[in-house]
């Protein structure tokens, strides 16, 4: 069972979607295994999004994502990378499809709700940066014989 790390940004918990987005994925069929509400740090910022320093939006993206509470999680499921990509939508919310989350409700690139893993690695290496092992919940998820 594969891993991921996603995140409601700064926007979407400012404007109340916490309980909408996360419902999306309950009702997929996937297992919540961690969740925290906190506030991301600029180091921390700048951990997470390395891949796009020196890039144009670099240094707003880091501003943005520290300028108020995240609600970060990891969640488990079988494909469940792809699955919490397709859910989230393309990254402008013009190029994403109708019933995803970025479409149903974001309108900016910059202001695009929901940061999801793009690859194992990634996965992996952005859980590992925002969550101890302790803090990984390890429960049987008694309806996955039905997913
Ligand atoms: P993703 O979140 O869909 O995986 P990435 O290309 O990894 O998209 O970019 C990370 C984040 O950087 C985006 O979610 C968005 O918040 C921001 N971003 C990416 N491209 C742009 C842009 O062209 N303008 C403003 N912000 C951008």
């Amino acid at each position: 069972m594969e891993r991921t790390f996603l995140m409601i940004k700064p926007d979407g918990v400012q404007r109340g979607l916490i309980g909408e987005i996360v419902s999306r994925f309950e009702r997929k069929g996937l297992q919540l295994t961690a969740a925290k509400f906190m506030v991301v740090s600029r180091e921390l910022a700048e951990t997470h999004y390395a891949e796009h320093k020196g890039k144009v939006f670099y240094e707003p993206l880091l501003e943005f994502i520290a300028s108020g509470p995240v609600f970060a999680m990891v969640w488990q499921g079988d494909n469940v990378i792809a699955l919490s990509r397709a859910l989230i939508g393309k990254t402008d919310a013009l190029d994403a499809l109708p019933g995803t989350i970025r479409s149903d409700f974001a309108v900016h690139t910059n202001f695009n709700l929901i940061h999801g893993s793009d690859s194992a690695a990634n996965a992996e290496r952005e859980i590992g940066i925002f969550f101890s092992p302790s803090e990984l919940v390890n429960y049987e998820h008694t309806i996955q014989r039905w997913i």
